[in-house]
């Protein structure tokens, strides 16, 4: 990328504030969000590899939802129990290279936590929604490194025995504790006892879904484990807060995201106990449908943005003219998307291709459901520049970017915009607008 010329910027325009109804707000109902205490869930380990099971729940159209919440909920428990246990906290990350390395780091890792809950997902939703095979996609390939140096298969055995003999090569002979552990984990059957949850129907077959699962948004911070970042203005700068779990459901045929599910597996400390509680947020935006178990939150008269660290000097000056305060800056791209939808931000920018779509998939249903989305960036300008008066289009998650391969085909490569109220969206892109063209605003700091 070309470097960026640091072009003070023109002051936005004064666009003032009213919550404006979003065209497909149609029938919001909300719902109160769920702190999830993994001690207080019931929780058993079988003899056989078991699906998932929801309370009450046949799987069909309306057992989805509580499907994708029930396996985030078992995804944050391997994450927690990854960081909790020496001989797993210890295991070497194995180093992703090539197409598989993320632009925006010059080294980027992957853990077995990242490799595991990606391949739990996927073996549990596919056992439960036969439809789905074939349609969930995550972001790590399974293989991870055994314990001498060679390739393992990472997957979910039929039986916790022969997945703990599986996790033996990965770990190495002496760590059957941690093994079975895990094992424990991913077999496990998990019980939701969130009501609200049971009686949803999207109205949208799981035919005609397919899956992006983030297994660990925030690798880097996950890997880190910093505790102790205290947050500004109510958002963690980095930290063990912003690694999270991610599952979202796109419509396959218009790749439209239908439903999200973001899991906070360390949420906080339980005072007591010191264990970590987690806590999740879901969405359903389908059709006119409009659910979340979050409230849209009160705009703000100018908006207030968090960016990326990687974000460009031109991009940030721009946004800091706003008037809504200086842009705050996070790790994470989940968690920058999850602030919005939290409205402890209103709104996400980024100019850089550094997110995929198994970042932005499942917090951007969540956005859907609240009242607002995720736009392409350039796309947007260039709507705006060519005099385009319609709503920007938003991100889409079903069909690879043609001419590039591996994951940069699924990279959002025009950035994004995410936002809950129309007109915080309209405020950053007249103040982006007076930027040059998108490959001009952004810079690599890992090229
Ligand atoms: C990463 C992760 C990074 C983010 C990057 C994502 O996903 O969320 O934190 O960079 O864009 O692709 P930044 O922190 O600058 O927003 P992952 O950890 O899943 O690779
Ligand atoms: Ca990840």
């Amino acid at each position: 990328m070309s470097p960026v010329p640091n072009v003070p910027p023109s002051p936005p325009p004064n666009v003032p504030l009213s919550p404006v109804p979003h065209p497909h707000s149609g029938s919001l109902r909300l719902l109160s969000q769920r702190i999830a205490d993994p001690a207080a869930a019931p929780a058993r380990c079988g003899g056989v590899a078991v699906a998932v099971a929801v309370a009450g729940g046949a799987a069909g159209m309306a057992g989805l939802l509580p499907a994708l919440v029930a396996v985030s909920q078992k995804a944050a428990e391997v994450a927690r129990l990854c960081r909790a246990e020496e001989p797993l906290l210890r295991l070497r990350p194995a180093e992703k290279s090539g197409p598989e390395r993320n632009a925006r780091f010059q080294r980027d890792f992957k853990t077995l936590a990242d490799v595991l809950i990606q391949e739990l997902i996927k073996h549990d939703l596919g056992t439960q929604f036969p439809e789905l095979r074939g349609h969930i996609h995550g972001e790590e390939s399974s293989e991870f490194r055994d314990a001498q140096g060679g390739t393992v298969t990472v997957r979910v055995c039929a039986t916790p025995g022969d997945t703990v003999a599986l996790l033996l090569a990965v770990l190495g002979p002496e760590q059957t504790r941690a093994a079975e552990l895990l094992a424990e984990a991913v077999h496990r059957e998990v019980t939701l006892g969130d009501t609200e949850l049971d009686g949803i129907d999207p109205g949208v077959s799981p035919g005609d879904l397919g899956i992006w699962i983030d297994p660990i948004d925030s690798t880097n911070e996950f890997i880190g484990g910093r505790e102790d970042v205290a947050p500004i203005d109510g958002i963690a700068p980095e930290g063990l807060r912003s690694a999270l779990v991610l599952v979202g459901a796109f419509d396959r045929h218009s790749g439209v995201p239908v439903l999200g599910v973001i899991n906070e597996p360390f949420f906080q400390r339980d005072p007591q106990t010191h264990r970590w509680q987690g806590r999740y947020h879901w969405g359903v935006a389908h059709g006119d449908t409009r659910l979340c178990s979050l409230s849209p939150p009160l705009p703000r008269p100018r908006p207030r943005v968090v960016l990326s660290r990687a974000e460009s000097a031109a991009v940030r000056g721009a946004l800091g003219s706003l008037g809504g305060g200086p842009p705050l800056l996070a790790a994470g791209a989940g968690y920058k998307l999850l602030c919005v939808a939290l409205g402890l931000a209103d709104a996400f920018v980024l100019s850089l291709p550094t997110t995929f779509a198994w970042d932005s998939c499942a917090p951007h249903a969540i956005l859907r459901a609240l009242g607002g989305g995720v736009v392409a960036l350039e796309g947007a300008l260039r709507a705006r520049r060519a005099g385009g008066t319609g709503e920007p289009p938003e991100l889409r998650y079903h069909r690879p970017e043609p001419g590039q391969t591996g994951p940069q085909s699924w990279a959002n490569r025009g950035g994004l915009v995410a936002f809950v109220h129309p007109p915080h969206l309209r405020a950053v892109l007249a103040a982006l607008g007076e930027l040059g063209e998108l490959g001009e605003l952004g810079e690599l700091p890992g090229c």
